[in-house]
C-alpha cells in the first residue's frame, strides 16, 4: 500500500517542480529522460490494455453465472471453457504485478542520501552498513544494476538510502544505461549525496581519473547537500605521497592533495575495520537532518505560488 502511493508520487512529479529543484541535464540525458518517459506512458497503455481485458472477462463470467445459476454444472463448464479461452489477460495483469513491485519506491517527501562514485569504490558496502538495504557487493564494475532503496531509521525518523551503479570517466554520450540512471537519480530525486573516493588503487579508476569524474558532478549538482567519504581507508597506510615540485602548476597540487587525502574535509572510512563509521553515521545524520529541513522549505514555498 506503501510502496504503492510511493510509485505514484514518483509518476506525478510535476514538471515545474523538477525545474525548481534546479536540475541541471545535458541534452543526452534530456533525451533519455523524454525516451524513458514515452516508454513509462507506453507501458501504462499496454497496463489499461490488459486491465480491460480482465474486465471484460470479469463481466462474461459473472454473466455467464447469472445465466447458468440454475444449470450448475452446465455454467461450471461454460466458465472453465472461458478461462481456458482468455484467461492469458489474468496471467499478464499477474506479471506487471510482479514487475511493478520489483521496481525501487522512492518516496520524494522523505529525506533520501544517495550513494555515488566510480564503480567497485565500496558503494554497496557502505549502504549495506548504513540501512536496511542489501546490495550485492563484489569486486568487478557495476554490480549494482539498478536503484536499490534501502532505509535507515535515526532518532525515530526514517530516512531512505539509494545505492547507484557507478560513474566511469567519460562524456555523457558514451555513458551507458547504468551511468545514465544515476545521472537522472541526481537530476530528479531531491537527495542528499554521499560522495564515494577509492584512494586504494583497487577500485579499477584511478584517482587521477575519479578526481575528474568528482569535479564534473560536483560542478553540477554541487547545489544537493553533500558529504565526501574516502572509503577503504584500511588500505590507506601506505597511501602515495606525492611530492610538489617548484615547476608544479596548480592543478598538479590540486590532484596531488586529493590522491592523499581526498576532497578537502573528506571522512576517512573502512567497512573491513569499521574505522570512522561511528563518525560516519553521525555525519549522514546531520546532513539527512538539513534535507529535511530543505524538502519542507521548499514544500512551504510551493504552498505560497
Ligand atoms: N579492504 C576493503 N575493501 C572494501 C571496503 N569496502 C568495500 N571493499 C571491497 O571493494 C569491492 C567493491 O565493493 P562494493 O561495495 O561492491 O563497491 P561498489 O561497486 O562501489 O558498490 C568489494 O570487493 C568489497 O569487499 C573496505 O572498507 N576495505
Ligand atoms: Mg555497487
Amino acid at each position: 500500500m506503501n510502496g504503492s502511493r510511493g510509485l505514484l508520487q514518483l509518476w506525478q512529479i510535476p514538471p515545474s517542480s523538477l525545474l525548481f529543484r534546479r536540475c541541471s541535464f545535458s541534452r543526452g540525458i534530456a533525451n533519455v529522460a523524454k525516451r524513458e518517459r514515452n516508454r513509462g506512458a507506453k507501458q501504462l497503455d499496454a497496463l489499461m490494455k490488459v486491465l480491460g481485458k480482465v474486465d471484460a472477462l470479469r463481466k462474461k463470467v459473472v454473466s455467464v453465472g447469472k445465466e447458468h445459476a440454475s444449470l450448475c454444472a452446465k455454467g461450471m463448464k461454460k466458465i472453465e471453457e472461458m478461462f481456458n479461452r482468455e484467461g492469458k489477460a489474468v496471467d499478464e495483469l499477474l506479471n506487471i504485478a510482479k514487475t511493478l513491485r520489483a521496481m525501487p519506491v522512492v518516496d520524494l517527501e522523505t529525506p533520501t542520501l544517495c550513494l555515488v562514485g566510480a564503480p567497485n569504490v565500496g558503494k554497496s558496502s557502505l549502504v549495506r552498513l548504513l540501512s536496511t538495504g542489501k546490495p550485492e557487493v563484489c569486486n568487478y564494475p557495476f554490480t549494482t544494476r539498478g536503484i536499490l532503496m534501502g532505509h535507515i531509521t535515526l532518532s525515530y525518523q526514517n530516512f531512505q538510502v539509494t545505492d547507484t551503479p557507478g560513474l566511469l570517466r567519460r562524456h555523457d554520450e558514451d555513458r551507458n544505461n547504468l551511468e545514465k540512471l544515476t545521472l537522472a537519480v541526481l537530476s530528479h530525486l531531491p537527495t542528499a549525496v554521499l560522495y564515494v573516493h577509492d584512494l586504494s588503487g583497487e577500485c579499477g579508476t584511478s584517482p587521477s581519473d575519479q578526481f575528474i569524474i568528482y569535479k564534473e558532478i560536483k560542478e553540477r549538482f554541487g547545489d544537493h547537500l553533500w558529504l565526501d567519504v574516502v572509503s577503504k581507508c584500511d588500505l590507506l597506510s601506505d597511501s602515495p605521497v606525492v611530492f610538489i615540485t617548484e615547476d608544479s602548476n596548480a592543478d598538479d597540487f590540486e590532484l596531488a592533495k586529493y590522491r592523499r587525502m581526498g576532497p578537502d574535509g573528506a571522512l576517512r572510512v573502512s567497512v573491513k575495520t569499521e574505522a570512522g563509521i561511528a563518525e560516519l553515521k553521525s555525519r549522514v545524520h546531520e546532513l539527512l537532518t538539513s534535507q529535511s529541513a530543505k524538502i519542507k522549505g521548499w514544500n512551504s514555498d510551493e504552498a505560497l505560488r
